[in-house]
């Protein structure tokens, strides 16, 4: 059982710190109320939850932290999965994909977009001033524009110099942890109980010019029920695609799962696609009583996760 005296030296937006947590139900057991606000991301997206905590912590809504949480990684150039300093395609273009959902259920997604730094808020652009979901490659690239967004070189110099050595051997294999995947799904539960989530990411280094993951799809990368939780993925998205990885998640809490519980079977749910090549998914969910969860389907996966108590760096358990 998580022992509260746990607490460690404040953080950097003045809040306790619960450190790793390997338990997540033993943490949330005994909360029969709500907990509210609560932000979880994939990954040690730190930086990101603290600025979406920021968004909730002054009365914000879930909307505006998740978009300000993912607008983190999207800036951040050692990020390699996301945004500026994204791997680029084989061909060496950085294409991006991310959507959007609120509580209403309105959903927005740009699929291979390139130049421009923030697709989570061009996704919220579409989502808001259009009467689309999804907009593609030159097309959300034109919206963008028009929408006042400025056009970017987003090839870093070191994801330049990552695809000339990949180029020598030019194997392809979604291997698994090893890209530092810090793709970003967030999931926000804010003071008037209302959920949001964005997920946005570079895709897989090197992949066919012209490829779009689970990130900007609604139902496999992200979604969100505001009547019942909110669940997104990181990892291979073509598995995360054929399993309709979020959507299940959320269907399964829907029938009373606890988050941590959905998202362990939805990873269940990947041992049955055949591949040869070894790969690795990871779910993060959340309830609308604030009870969160993650599972992955192999070891190394982890989310961040900020609530009144403090940060903690969750520890996925895994099926494999
Ligand atoms: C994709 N799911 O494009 C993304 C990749 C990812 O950490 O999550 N990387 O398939």
């Amino acid at each position: 059982m998580f022992n509260r005296r746990t607490f460690l030296s404040s953080t950097a937006i003045g809040m306790g710190s619960l450190g790793s947590v390997d338990h997540l139900t033993d943490l949330f057991a005994g909360f029969g109320k709500v907990r509210k606000p609560v932000v979880i991301a994939t990954w040690n997206n730190r930086k990101a939850v603290e600025a979406a905590w920021n968004v909730l912590n002054s009365r914000g809504k879930a909307l505006d932290a998740v978009e300000a949480g993912a607008r983190i990684p999207e800036s951040d150039p050692e990020d390699t999965s996301v945004g500026y300093g994204g791997y680029p395609d084989r061909d060496g273009f950085v294409t991006l994909d991310a959507c959007i959902m609120d509580e209403l259920g309105n959903a927005g997604s740009v699929v291979f977009l390139e130049h421009i730094m923030h697709p989570v808020s061009v996704a919220r652009r579409v989502m808001e001033k259009t009467p689309h979901v999804i907009l593609a490659g030159s097309g959300a690239h034109q919206f963008a524009i028009e929408q006042g967004f400025k056009e970017e070189n987003l090839l870093t110099e070191k994801a330049q110099k990552a695809l000339e050595s990949w180029r020598i051997k030019a194997e392809y294999q979604p291997k698994i942890n090893v890209e530092r995947h810090d793709t970003i799904g967030i999931l926000g539960l804010d003071q008037f109980g209302d959920l949001s989530g964005a997920c946005t990411t570079s895709g897989l280094a090197f992949k066919m010019r012209g490829r779009v993951g689970d990130s900007p799809i609604i139902g496999a990368g992200l979604y969100v029920d505001n009547e019942i939780g909110a669940a997104t993925a990181t990892g291979l998205g073509e598995a995360v695609i054929k399993k309709v990885g979020s959507f299940s998640i959320v269907e399964m809490m829907r029938q009373g799962m606890h988050p941590e519980k959905a998202c362990k079977m939805a990873a269940k749910r990947l041992l049955d696609i055949k591949t040869k090549d070894e790969f690795q998914v990871g779910y993060i969910a959340i309830n609308k009583k604030g009870e969160i969860g993650a599972f992955a389907l192999r070891p190394g996966f982890e989310a961040a996760v900020i609530t009144q108590e403090g940060f903690i760096l969750l520890k996925a358990n895994s099926i494999l």
